[in-house]
């Protein structure tokens, strides 16, 4: 194995997908990178460790077998590299075959295959991004729409970072100024210095309640949202589902019980995925197929971020959807009143004054575009707002313990006995959880943690 007197091993990885492509690409760091170089590649002098970082040369790449492929290889020099180290990539001919025949002879010369996510690992040990845009490197990667990639980007570009890092500036000067307080007696204590804290307490409780709230759009931009489409069977479930897909997807009959299995398919709203599932109507069937697709439907509009109640507008408000309703949240719940194209019974309008409610006619795909928007302004997401970093699970997860030491802090602090010192001690706990999120403190759980989720080569 290749090593300089660092210790720091060359590693070497595939970066391309897998299968048949135009053009395939073997990554290298570390400190053996370009003597690997000089030793495979056969070109034009001078040799690639003579050559400057940032440019590129044609030539043959020959391992101990003979010629392996005709490549191009680019040299980075520390620290302009992805990973800040010495680093080389060659492309050579698409295909897995020609990419494995690459590796093979680079690892040969003396570098070990890389582990999932170590280039950008090495990125951040290095200190050329922090953890929040080592995590959006992988968010980009596993991008699906357009604006989940440009939210992934912002954070990538240090956004969401650079928040995270004001939120830690201004919790240190706070815990800084109750240590201060140390220096002065008891009754020599500037009163004003304490409602000052007080104060910086409070803004930063608001800055957490920004960041926070971000969470539900960044919920959404990752996963997608899921969206189940519930109601008495003949309502017109699977024919909204079609149309909001603008194609026949579920059969549709005028026979009640049609629909027995969930369907789910991905639509795209404003440029956030929404993952749709047209389910069983819900009724007592003594059919076992049927109940078992209501089972199922019952627990999916449990699990399911928003639910679309579909009501038949042309029949009278029933007593069975008055059941179903009784068991649904408002906030998550879209009332979508059907076959607007026939009539609208009276008894279905007094529902509009408590849920949200839209009109539609599924089968001549009328008010679709209204349900859409609801569909958006229901998952806490902001419809043509510009794009913006959102925090993730472990961000959310990290913030909300840091946010109880800093509202635990205030609390010791307007206490009639207030004991600074204490008070100091929690915004130390809160700075330690905010120093996480960053990888300003990390343990090596934390990096396999987040690090193992890449694939080979990133
Ligand atoms: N007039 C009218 N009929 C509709 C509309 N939507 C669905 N239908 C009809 O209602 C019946 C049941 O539709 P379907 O989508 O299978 O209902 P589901 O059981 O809730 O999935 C079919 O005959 C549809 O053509 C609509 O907007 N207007
Ligand atoms: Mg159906």
């Amino acid at each position: 194995m290749l090593m300089n007197t660092s210790g720091i091993e060359t590693i070497a990885a595939i970066a391309t997908a897998p299968g048949e492509g135009a053009v395939s690409i073997v990554r290298v760091s570390g400190p053996g990178s370009l003597a690997i170089a000089d030793r495979l590649f056969k070109g034009k002098a001078p040799l690639p460790s003579f050559r400057p970082g940032g440019s590129f040369v044609h030539g043959l790449l020959e391992g101990p077998a003979g010629v392996t492929d005709e490549v191009i290889l680019l040299i980075y020099r520390a620290p302009h590299s992805y990973t800040r180290e010495d680093a080389v990539e060659i492309q050579g001919h698409g295909g897995s075959a020609a990419a494995k025949r690459i590796l093979r002879a680079v690892l040969d010369a003396g570098a070990r295959l890389a582990e999932p996510g170590e280039f950008t690992k090495r990125a951040f040990l290095s200190g050329r991004i922090d953890l929040v845009q080592a995590e959006a490197v992988l968010d980009l990667i596993r991008a699906r729409t357009d604006r989940a990639a440009q939210a992934a980007l912002e954070q990538l570009n240090g956004r969401l970072s650079g928040a995270f890092n004001a939120l830690y500036d201004k919790t240190l000067v706070a815990c800084g100024d109750l240590e201060s307080t140390l220096d002065f007696s008891e009754d020599e204590l500037p009163a004003t210095l304490m409602a000052d804290v007080a104060l910086k307490l409070k803004s930063i409780r608001a800055e957490f309640k920004r960041l926070l709230d971000s969470w539900d759009e960044g919920h959404v931009l990752r996963e997608g949202a899921s969206v189940a489409i519930a109601g008495r069977p003949n309502v017109g479930k699977s024919t909204l589902l079609n149309a909001l897909l603008g194609k026949e997807r579920a059969i549709v009959t005028p026979l009640a019980g049609t629909t027995r299995d969930t369907i789910e398919e991905q639509i795209t709203i404003d440029g956030y995925l929404v993952r749709i599932c047209d389910t069983a109507g819900l009724r007592d069937s003594s059919c076992l197929i049927e109940q078992d697709g209501i089972r199922r439907a019952r627990e999916l509009v449990l699990q399911s971020d928003l639910i679309i109640y579909v009501v038949d507008g042309s029949l009278p408000f029933s007593q069975e959807d008055r059941d179903h309703l009784a068991r649904l949240q408002k906030h998550k719940t879209i009332i979508v009143i059907n076959k607007s194209d026939i009539s609208i019974n009276e008894t279905v309008k007094p529902l509009a004054s408590d849920w949200s409610v839209r009109y539609i006619s599924a089968a001549r795909s009328e008010g679709l575009e209204d349900l859409k928007k609801g569909i958006i302004e229901h998952l806490g997401v902001r419809e043509g707002i510009p794009h913006h970093a959102v925090i993730s699970e472990r961000h959310r997860h990290l913030l909300i313990s840091a946010h109880k030491d800093i509202v635990e802090a205030g609390l010791i602090l307007s206490r009639a006995e207030a004991d600074p010192t204490l008070a100091a001690s929690r915004l130390r706990m809160a700075l330690e959880t905010l120093g996480t999120v960053t990888g300003r403190i990390y343990h090596e759980e934390l990096l396999n943690n987040i690090f193992s989720r890449f694939c080979i080569g990133k």
